[in-house]
């Protein structure tokens, strides 16, 4: 008999609810909702609201709160929201020490319990969050990626609509990088239906774009005094998705470089295939010198927070 597939969602706060709702609504399977001791009832709680809507609106699927990594066991993906986001003045960065402590903790839950896993990481800093999740759980690192380009290119594609006045259907937008403020927009692959947005908008409204893109995560906590949830969690689900489907999607991901753009042995954004093998392949494209510069530049930022950690 044809089994359900399972999605662990670690952390059952704003992004983790969001992502349960939509593992849920999407029917990919039955989801696992995990927090600290402390919020299991929260977590249980928020499972139950989620199954009740089942009811309302249709969708199958058991959701099921926990703070037992038991309850993980034979997970197909786990994505990892837990963590402390920003409040309104906090970096990314500023979370580094708080927060690797806690990704420490989860990689072990997930090592001993679903090793077999897809990992999908959300917590920040993604970048060196992500590394720390492949280096303690040791998992190939094709099975081990960050979520944050398709948040950004998300992001870019909205701006981009709203200047166009156009639907955000016909938007793409491609944003390498770090996911901080060293984030990588590639301009020559935004188009509206294939038309590059350089001959739509002109260069002062770009560039305006490329600005709000990169402050785009500070712009919605400073609205809302933390970070956005939304957004992320279909991030994460699209990229799920993807390794559950085998869509092969090309998708911008933190994933595991080994020289490709001339990095080694860090994770920074760049366009991946997802598909049923995780993060199959790494797409090398053409960028110009001054993106490639920015890249560097990004890449730089990201190496320092990796050796930061390694030393916490
Ligand atoms: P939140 O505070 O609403 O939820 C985080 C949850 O993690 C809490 O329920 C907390 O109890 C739980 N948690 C803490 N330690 C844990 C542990 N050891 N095991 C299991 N659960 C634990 O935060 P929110 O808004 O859901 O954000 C989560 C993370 O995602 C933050 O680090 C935030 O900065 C990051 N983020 C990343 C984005 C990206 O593009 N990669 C976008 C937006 C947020
Ligand atoms: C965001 O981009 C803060 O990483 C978080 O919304």
């Amino acid at each position: 008999m044809a089994q359900r597939k399972k999605i662990s969602v670690i952390g059952a706060g704003n992004i983790g609810g969001e992502l349960a709702m939509l593992v849920a609504r999407r029917e990919l399977g039955d989801c696992v909702l995990l927090d600290i001791p402390e919020k299991a009832d929260f977590a249980r709680g928020k499972a139950l609201d989620i199954m009740q809507t089942g009811a309302l609106d249709g969708f199958d699927g058991n959701v099921h709160g926990t703070s037992d990594y038991k309850d993980i066991a034979g997970s197909d993906v786990v994505i990892v929201t837990a963590g402390v986001p920003r409040k309104p003045g906090m970096s990314r960065d500023d979370l580094l020490s708080i927060n690797l402590k806690i990704i420490r903790a989860v990689a072990n839950g997930i090592k001993e319990n679903a090793p077999k896993a897809f990992v999908v990481v959300i917590s920040n800093p993604l970048d060196a969050m992500v590394y720390e999740m492949k280096k303690v759980t040791g998992f190939d690192p094709k099975m081990v990626v960050g979520m944050a380009g398709v948040l950004d290119s998300a992001r870019m594609q909205c701006f981009l609509a709203m200047a166009c006045k156009c639907s955000t259907k016909d938007v793409r937008a491609l944003v390498l990088g770090g996911h901080g403020d060293t984030m990588v927009p590639a301009l020559g692959y935004c188009t509206v239906n294939g038309i590059p947005v350089k001959q739509l908008l002109p260069a002062d409204v770009i560039d305006g774009i490329v600005k709000r893109t990169a402050g785009g995560g500070g712009e919605i906590v400073k609205l809302m005094g933390t970070s956005a949830y939304y957004a992320p969690a279909a991030g994460a689900v699209e990229m799920a998705e993807a390794y559950l489907r085998d869509e092969k999607r090309i998708l911008a991901c933190a994933a595991y470089l080994n020289g490709e753009y001339g990095y080694k042995d860090m994770y920074i954004g760049v366009p991946v295939v997802i598909g049923g093998g995780g993060a199959e392949r790494v797409v090398q494209i053409d960028l110009s010198a001054d993106e490639k510069a920015m890249l560097d530049k990004s890449a730089e930022a990201v190496r320092g927070l990796i050796t930061d950690a390694a030393k916490l």
